[in-house]
């Protein structure tokens, strides 16, 4: 591969910034690996290397078409797709039993470390779920809730808890299928399984069975991350934040969060606003402490407690380029192993916290449910003491942060909207809002950062369509400044007129990757109302610039979900025809939707917005 220009890396003047920095100071980042990296290997790019056992690895070409045991590209593509989307389903899931045993050691007292922040909440999803709150105390219906949450990863289940939301007519088709999802460690463990040698070897089984697993991701192990976070740590609501790498301050003690879960970075945010830590650090010569997110932490901090976001998956290593951060805490997920060696080549410390997450390099301080005050506490000393280490003549904070809004919660949805969804789907039904895309997920160094997943957000709003943003996209679209009130003016005239009415953004920032299942939510409740199935409605997800394998679980669950999903790239599943075919067609006829994959962010606007004109038309309503 060509060495590229800069401008041709990324849209952002502070990414730009930091990229010719990094060159300057002989900094190596993902752009510089991904060329080392190209060309790929073809076999794995298609999907045609199989690695599950000695016999092989094989690979298949026209001269050996088939592997040692006999197994042909579709099984092959079939069971590497299956368990790259497991791998996905487990990350989100693990993360969420991770809150339910955050949530069961509040009950059991376990911990004093963590409360219950949102009790109605609680009350609220436990009256869901079908069992007696009635004069009973918080944390004895939390110790119940979590019972049934973990349940929900266990065997013992015909259906996950959740599925309760499912409108019947998704649940009908999922039954037929077999598919509906019965316990998310199950569906994980009999992913494994199938796609061992020898067991599940006829590719479109393993693809619905792949769909079930994300399933239980979407509306079990995603659905139960979210539900029970805003039990722990509030539920959002809308409030003022600001992105991009101005949050850093030069003058200050920065300290990053990232990774994936508020657990620890919630109790960092305490730390931070400890009175005797600040004069602390105002004892070693800084101005105060400064703390800022990355990825989906970073989205778990903004949604309920504006803090603000440096920025998204690309910008991780550029964030520790500006030569600023003292100290980058992480939790789990998405978390380059290149930021110890970028820390390294500053003052700056890689601290890991999860004993499923450890960096080689990195400092270990493991965060416990009984001691995360304390280790929240330890970490930010030692972000204080590296300040005297920084070479402030290398610091370079290239740009003023952007404002933006964020914290729409379903909750804070229906709240702007005067207590119910109606005005919404009434503005659905009238046109104004002709129909609704969540947009989510990463970066990805081989297509020009954030360029499709901002022009895409662009062209959907033009066309008077509703956008919620969740993870890494949330980042670009805010420095994009579409995640403003005022941003409307971008928006057609519908949109702008409901969307100006209510005072909220053309773009609405609903969350973190697990917080998807707040957009199934959303959905399934317009869908409930409507008395139509999900497939029926005109919405839409997209993953324009995805690269992991939750990101491809996200899309997998949308689509079993009926929610037609556009990609930016395609998963490595293009050696088989019989894979591909099901992906963007096949699954049309089984579950109502499918995959299209147009790295174009106008192409990709015009399809989906074709999408929403087809459903509007089936629907009745008129454009
Ligand atoms: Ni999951 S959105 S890179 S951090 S999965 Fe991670 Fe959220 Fe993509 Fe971003
Ligand atoms: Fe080769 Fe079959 Fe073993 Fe895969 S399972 S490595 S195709 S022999």
């Amino acid at each position: 591969m060509e060495k590229r220009n800069i401008d041709d890396m990324t849209i952002w003047e502070d990414a730009k910034k930091m990229l010719a920095k990094a060159e300057k100071e002989g900094i190596e980042t993902a752009w510089d690996r991904l060329e080392q990296q190209t060309p790929h290997c073809k076999f794995g790019e298609q999907g045609v290397c199989c690695r599950i056992c000695v016999m092989g690895p094989c690979r298949i070409s026209k001269k050996a078409p088939l592997g040692v045991c006999g197994a042909d590209k579709d099984v092959i593509v079939a069971r590497n797709f299956g368990r790259f989307v497991c791998g996905g389903a487990a990350g989100h899931s693990d993360h969420g039993r991770d809150c339910v045993e955050a949530l069961h050691a509040v009950a059991t007292g376990e911990t004093k470390d963590y409360s219950i922040r949102d009790e109605a909440k609680l009350f609220r999803i436990a009256g869901e779920l079908g069992f007696e709150t009635e004069g009973r105390a918080s944390l004895d219906v939390a110790k119940d809730l979590t019972d049934i949450f973990f349940e929900d990863f266990g065997s013992r289940k015909k259906e996950v808890s959740f599925l309760c939301r499912v409108p019947e007519k998704r649940k009908e088709i999922w039954k037929n299928l077999g598919i509906t999802p019965r316990g998310v460690d199950r569906e994980i463990t009999e992913m494994m399984h199938r796609t061992h040698m020898g067991c599940d070897n006829d590719a479109p089984n393993t693809i619905l069975h792949s769909a079930r697993t994300c399933l239980a991701d979407g509306w079990a192990g995603s659905m139960i991350a979210t539900e029970v976070s805003d039990i722990l740590f509030g539920t959002p609501s809308p409030r003022k934040a600001k992105v991009n790498l101005g949050v850093l301050k030069d003058d200050q003690v920065n300290i990053l969060v990232h990774g994936h879960n508020p657990i620890v970075s919630e109790k960092i945010l305490e730390a931070v606003n400890d009175p005797e830590l600040i004069e602390r650090a105002k004892e070693k010569g800084a101005n105060g402490i400064n703390l800022a997110g990355l990825c989906c932490t970073g989205n778990e901090l903004m949604m309920r407690q504006g803090i603000p976001m440096a920025g998204n998956h690309l910008m991780t290593e550029l964030a520790l380029v500006t030569g600023a951060v003292e100290v980058i805490v992480v939790d789990y997920q998405c978390i380059m192993p290149s930021l110890v060696q970028v820390g390294n080549c500053f003052h700056t410390k890689m601290i890991t916290t999860a004993d499923k997450a450890k960096f080689t390099g990195a400092e270990h301080v493991r965060f416990e449910m009984h001691n995360g005050k304390e280790q929240a506490r330890k970490v930010v000393k030692m972000a204080i003491d590296r300040f005297a280490m920084r070479d402030q003549s290398r610091v370079e904070i290239p740009v003023e942060p952007v404002d933006i809004t964020t914290g729409f919660s379903n909750e804070a949805i229906i709240e702007a909207l005067g207590g119910s969804l109606t005005p919404l789907i009434d503005a659905i039904k009238a046109g104004k809002i002709r129909g609704i895309v969540g947009i989510v997920g990463c970066n990805n160094p081989k297509l020009k950062h954030d360029h499709c997943n901002v022009n895409l957000a662009k062209e959907l709003i033009k066309k008077d369509i509703l956008v919620l943003a969740t993870g890494c996209v949330t980042t670009a679209l805010g420095k994009a400044e579409l995640l403003m009130p005022e941003s409307i003016s971008q928006a057609g005239p519908g949109l702008q007129e409901i969307c100006g009415a209510l005072g909220i953004p053309p773009v609405l920032h609903v969350g973190s990757c697990v917080d998807n299942a707040r957009i199934l939510q959303v959905c399934a409740l317009i869908a409930n109302e409507l008395g139509v199935d999900i497939s029926d409605l005109p919405v839409a997800a997209s993953s324009p610039e995805w690269y992991s394998e939750k990101a491809a679980a996200i899309g997998t669950y949308a689509f079993a979900s009926g929610i037609y999903t556009h990609l930016g790239l395609p998963p490595n599943i293009l050696g088989s025809e019989t894979v591909t075919g099901l992906a963007v067609q096949g699954l049309e006829d089984l579950v109502g939707a499918c995959f299209a994959v147009e790295p174009d962010p106008f192409k990709a606007a015009e399809l989906i917005d074709a999408r929403i004109s087809l459903k509007r038309k089936a629907l009745g309503l008129s454009e």
